[in-house]
């Protein structure tokens, strides 16, 4: 019988997942739920066939440079691998996979949720319950929000999960535009009722809400700039289950200050995992809700997530192509 590949998973993976691992592989961890220290991480990579980091563990150049010869396949417990510096992995033969479709719905639901909370004040609401006695009561004019039926949706990134937020957002009411590399085939614009805008300049001046649904690339890094910002109509709002690093958070904090921006719904930040201190204080204020980041964070979905793992790694060590493989980037 051959020996069983060495796994090295960096975080604790929910029970039945972290089970069927342990009859499959030989796994090990670092015995903890922290991050790996990149200590950690240089001693993962010697030891592992397989690598299994997540969201918190950046697997960069000089990690990978130290990896053993035994290292065959960094597959990542997630759908983004901005964590990863591919390029380095190919170069040494490394395979990379990651977990994308199974988390879309998830994402999109909590992407709908934080659409819905901003500007209907629900976590304001919610609170002020939660933290006082007594509140004024009822009158005509309380806690009045700003309706999203009939707004206009600007979705940037219409992948996988921006056509799940497009779907939702269409049931609610909403007129779908949307910002791509390229645009989606005419069916699905169709039944979508989509408008694409090859410039996103132009989409986010007619915009009532903007949602952030592309992956971190050098390419997106501050899309949302100070200057494409200004272009968002001061009424509308941003919303984030992406990554932080596609806005330009300080220049998102002083627009809403300066009441460019009505708000902002926040799940991934610049700087993770504490969100910017001004960003809070808004927070306080009611105009952002914060999330820790928790776009996926339902235990199905970390179940589907675990199963990709194990697919991808139990394929690549049959000598099969992963399913979930990422191509190497060309120049
Ligand atoms: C998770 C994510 O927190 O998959 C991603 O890209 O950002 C989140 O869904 C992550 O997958 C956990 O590692």
């Amino acid at each position: 019988e051959r020996s069983k590949p060495v796994v090295v998973i960096t975080r604790k993976l929910p029970e039945p997942v972290e089970a069927r691992m342990a009859e499959l592989f030989d796994v090990r961890t670092n015995g903890d739920d922290r991050p790996m220290s990149h200590a950690d991480l240089v001693s993962a990579v010697r030891e592992a066939d397989v690598l299994v980091p997540t969201i918190t563990d950046r697997i960069s150049r000089t990690i990978i440079e130290k990896a053993g010869e035994r290292l065959k396949l960094i597959a990542n417990f997630g759908n983004g691998i901005d964590n990863i510096d591919i390029s380095a992995a190919h170069e040494r033969g490394i395979h990379v996979t990651n977990t994308p479709t199974v988390l879309n719905e998830d994402t999109a639901d909590m992407t709908m949720a934080l659409i819905l909370a901003v500007p209907r004040r629900l976590v304001e609401g919610a609170s002020l319950l939660q933290s006082s006695e007594t509140w004024a009561g009822w009158s005509p004019t309380w806690m009045l929000g700003r309706r999203i039926w009939g707004k206009k949706l600007g979705i940037i990134g219409m992948g996988r999960i921006g056509t799940a937020v497009a779907r939702r957002a269409k049931a609610f009411g909403l007129e779908i535009h949307y910002h791509n590399r390229r645009r989606v085939d005419p069916a699905t614009e169709k039944q979508l009722g989509a408008t694409y805008w090859e410039s996103l300049d132009q989409m986010l001046a007619r915009a009532d809400i903007v949602s952030v649904n592309c992956p971190s690339t050098p390419a997106t890094f501050h899309l949302l700039s100070a200057r494409r910002l200004a272009l968002i109509q001061p009424h509308a709002f941003v919303v984030n289950t992406a990554r932080g690093e596609v806005i330009d958070e300080a220049a998102l904090v002083q627009m809403i200050e300066e009441n460019r921006l009505a708000g902002a719904g926040l799940d991934v930040f610049e700087t993770m995992p504490s969100a910017n201190r001004k960003l809070m204080k808004l927070a306080a204020s009611g105009r952002v809700v914060l999330l820790p980041h928790m776009g996926s964070a339902t235990l199905e979905g970390r179940i589907d997530m675990g199963e990709k793992v194990i697919i991808n790694i139990r394929t690549l060590i049959d000598g099969h192509r992963p399913p979930d493989r990422i191509l190497p980037i060309r120049g």
